[in-house]
């Protein structure tokens, strides 16, 4: 048998729900490609995303550490890179390990130490985290700079047209979403009305760089090019590649071969351009003759959103899709519905097919696969479930944090306890939400608050969390 240590791929959606996949149950949209995983792996129905939104959700994938210790929340596309170049991460432990390390498609933890010159090398970057090689998109597909970064450096920039970003003010003579409608071939719902790339409104505002304006309807092809690249170039040597597809994140602009696929407008139809990115991206394993010993995760980073800031009929033409799954919440949100999201893991030579309930989250992955390839573990919140991940077991965590924002949930297979909060409505209003405890057994969609009924409960949950907390490391 090969003794090689295995690949490690982590192919990682953007929004994707945990019932917009097939395999999981979705009806009104197929996607055959990530289902492939599914039926030749694992799959979990209890695997979560750290977080209920894209920055933290990343930041503790790839440190093994939770991100409301770093205050990390949704970030700027000019933000510093919350990934500081001390702190050890997934990619460093690999590379330890004698792994070749690569990330390509959504970045969106920050890049530079902040008001970064983009017409220069931009770093500390994906480099500094443990990336050998990077290609990237700096935030996410609605924020400026709306162009790739190479290695830390702008793809295709002309020297002669610089770029330059701003999250306080447009730029003189550049056209903006909310003062040039007439410019626009997707209408915003909400804020996306500062500078426009491909008529499409963004969030902030970006002059120059025009050669290397990116075209989102090409987006998908580029990353499964550069995935696809990396792998061929390195499948002599183990190999670990972050894989952040952009979909089905707004805007939701799909390559004209997928455009009216699905009977879910725009955002089922990037739903299955992913799905084919997926399906095409197993394929260069096969072809390679890799796949055997290649481990595949498939997940996302949070979990579905419908209207998310654009006017693209996602709402409209929803149906009777469920992207939630089982789960009440949805991105944004504390309950399971904003972490809970597919969740699969196949590794042809180790693992069997199977469904597993167990509780497993992304922050897992360091030292799980620390454990797999012999690395050394130390990340703080990772725990080592790597049985659970190739089946070996059907028990994963006993407690898991999870966060939407500055809210905390605890979880345990039967209870999630979510502590009475304090949400900031506006500069002078607060809200103050009720402790909350649902009991998962019975109560999986969290429809009633059985606080008042289990106050031992609420009391040892609560010190539990406080345990959790204490314990930064
Ligand atoms: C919000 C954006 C939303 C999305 C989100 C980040 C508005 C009105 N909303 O602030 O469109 O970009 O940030 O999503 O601007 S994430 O998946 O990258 O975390
Ligand atoms: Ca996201």
């Amino acid at each position: 048998s090969n003794k090689k240590a295995p690949n490690i791929v982590i192919i990682i959606a953007d929004d994707l729900g945990w019932g917009d996949v097939s395999a999981y149950g979705a009806k009104e949209i197929q996607t055959p490609g990530i289902d492939r995983i599914a039926n030749e792996g694992i799959r979990f129905t209890n695997g979560h995303a750290t977080s209920a939104t894209s920055s933290p959700s990343r930041f503790g994938l790839l440190t093994g550490r939770y991100p409301w210790r770093n205050k990390v929340h949704v970030l700027r596309g000019d933000a510093a890179a919350a990934i500081k170049p001390e702190m050890e991460t997934l990619p460093k432990m690999l590379q330890e390990a004698g792994y070749k390390t690569a990330a390509v498609g959504k970045w969106h933890l920050g890049m530079g130490n902040g008001n970064a010159d983009w017409n220069k090398l931009v770093s500390p970057g994906a480099k500094e985290v443990g990336f050998d090689y990077s290609y990237l998109m700096a935030a996410t597909n609605d924020r400026v700079p709306t162009v790739y970064v190479r290695d830390g450096l702008v793809v295709n920039l002309d020297p002669n047209d610089p770029i330059k970003v701003s999250y306080k003010q447009n730029f003189p003579g550049e056209p903006t979403g909310k003062g040039n409608p007439e410019l626009l071939k997707m209408h915003p719902s909400h804020g996306h009305n500062q500078s426009i790339t491909n008529g499409i409104p963004r969030i902030g505002y970006m002059t120059g760089g025009k050669s290397a304006h990116w075209v989102d309807e090409d987006m998908a092809d580029l990353f499964l090019e550069e995935a696809s690249n990396f792998v061929k170039e390195n499948k002599d040597q183990p190999f670990f590649l972050y894989y952040a597809l952009h979909q089905p994140h707004v805007p939701r602009v799909p390559h004209s071969r997928f455009a009216g696929k699905s009977s879910l407008g725009p955002r089922g139809d990037v739903i299955l351009e992913a799905d084919w990115c997926v399906d095409e991206f197993l394929k260069v394993l096969d072809k390679e003759g890799i796949a055997d010993n290649t481990i595949v995760i498939f997940t996302s980073d949070n979990g579905h959103v419908l209207d998310d800031g654009y006017k693209d009929q996602a709402k409209e033409l929803n149906g009777s899709h469920t992207p939630s799954g089982l789960w009440s919440g949805a991105k944004y949100s504390i309950l399971k519905g904003g972490t809970c999201v597919p969740f699969l893991v196949r590794w042809p030579e180790k693992v069997k097919p199977a469904v597993s309930s167990a509780l497993v989250s992304q922050i897992d992955f360091y030292n799980s696969f620390a454990t797999i390839v012999g690395g050394e573990a130390h990340a703080c919140d990772s725990e080592d479930v790597s049985n659970a991940l190739i089946g070996k077991s059907k028990k994963g965590r006993d407690i898991l944090v999870v966060n939407a924002g500055t809210k905390l949930s605890l979880i345990s297979e039967e209870w999630a306890y979510i502590p009475v909060g304090e949400v900031q409505k506006s500069k002078k209003t607060k809200k103050t939400t009720p402790v909350q405890l649902y009991n998962l057994l019975n109560d999986m969609g969290q429809k009633t608050n059985v606080s008042v009924k289990y106050p031992d409960q609420i009391a040892a949950m609560k010190q539990q969390l406080e345990v959790i907390k204490g314990n930064n490391k």
